[in-house]
């Protein structure tokens, strides 16, 4: 884990550049502050950017880093809400949220997913009462088992930033990565192939669609809703494309997986062999990261997996809340999920 820790000074200077951008822009999913922030960001420190650009183009950095140091008022902030789908506290967390876009937008472009937390760039983790027991980020009873950040869908992310709130009991993240030495040739090989299928995880399932934007959502909007969720429907009966999870170089591959959401491969018996090598490889080496309020946590979604530790919720405004934004280093190639050019939501 690397980690770039912030000096006095450069926290003064993101507090200033943050004080004009909200003087100009009261809502982080504003079209217009996302189409300008890569701009702010070229004002960020240098040490930050720097940072940031070395994350990005240098892959023996390691695939998870950490910005801290930006001080947060546990009192301002407020209470950690009970759910996302109010976006209750868009003015008390503002300057956090405008700078966790502001580092993603040196990465790359932020984007969202209409089938998740309905549609919205930043999303909330922290833990929901109905969700105690799932698979899913508002989840807490549970161990999120470790996965790569969407990874049932050919448009998933290059990074994720997470960025922290407040975590009173030390709730540790979990990564992990391959070190590929440790697999045979013939598994790599057979892990390159496509034999392997990843059905979508259940934030992306209609259920979890809030009631707020279920009955908001506009005629047009609805149809596309619709369609969105139709596609996620069908992936989910396993009817999808058969992918490989590595990918790119063999002696460095790439990662695209979430075993939870993979089923047995009954026909395939020595894909599965090499899949089940792969997942304990990963998880004898899973490093558990405690992130701190005011830590910006980059993952490299192509280099390791994350996942989070089971704890116990209380449901009293203090429980432990992270943002998450999901970034693509090219807008492009989803360009035939998107409504428009511009839009950065896949439908
Ligand atoms: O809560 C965490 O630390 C990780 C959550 C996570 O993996 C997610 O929401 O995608
Ligand atoms: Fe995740």
């Amino acid at each position: 884990m690397s980690r770039l820790v912030l000096t006095n000074q450069e926290i003064s200077d993101i507090q200033s550049l943050l004080k004009d951008i909200t003087s100009k822009y009261s809502n982080v999913e504003d079209i217009d502050f996302l189409q300008e922030a890569s701009l702010f960001a070229h004002e960020l420190p240098w040490r930050v950017r720097e940072f940031i650009n070395n994350f990005k183009l240098t892959e023996d950095m390691p695939g998870n880093v950490i910005i801290s140091g930006y001080p947060i008022d546990d009192s301002t902030i407020g209470l950690t809400p009970n759910h996302w789908k109010w976006k209750a506290d868009t003015s008390r967390t503002l300057g956090e949220q405008i700078l966790l876009v502001l580092y993603g937008s040196l990465l790359g472009e932020v984007f969202g997913w209409s089938t998740q937390q309905d549609g919205y760039i930043v999303h909330d983790i922290f833990p929901i009462k109905t969700h105690e027991n799932e698979q899913l980020g508002c989840g807490s009873s549970q161990t999120l088992w470790w996965h790569n950040e969407d990874a049932f869908h050919p448009y998933r992310a290059d990074y994720v930033i997470f960025m922290c709130l407040r975590n009173p009991d030390k709730v540790a993240t979990t990564f992990g990565k391959l070190n590929v030495e440790q697999l045979k040739y013939e598994q790599i090989q057979m892990l390159l192939k496509p034999y392997f299928y990843i059905r979508p995880d259940e934030s992306h399932l209609e259920k979890n669609e809030s009631d707020v934007r279920k009955e908001s959502r506009q005629k047009e909007a609805e149809n596309l809703v619709n369609l969105a969720y139709e596609k996620i429907n069908k992936m989910n009966s396993n009817s999808g494309n058969k992918i490989s999870v590595l990918f790119g170089s063999p002696e460095s591959p790439y990662l695209r997986l979430d075993p939870y959401f993979m089923d047995e491969l009954r026909d395939k018996k020595e894909a599965q062999t090499a899949l089940d090598a792969l997942v304990r490889e990963i998880d004898r080496n899973i490093e558990p990261v405690v992130l701190q309020p005011g830590d910006y946590c980059l993952i490299d979604n192509y280099r390791v997996v994350h996942g989070r530790n089971p704890f116990q919720a209380n449901y009293d405004g203090k429980d432990r809340w992270l943002k998450r934004v999901n970034i693509t280093r090219d807008l492009r190639k989803s360009r035939d999920s998107r409504a428009t050019s511009t839009s950065r939501i896949i439908l």
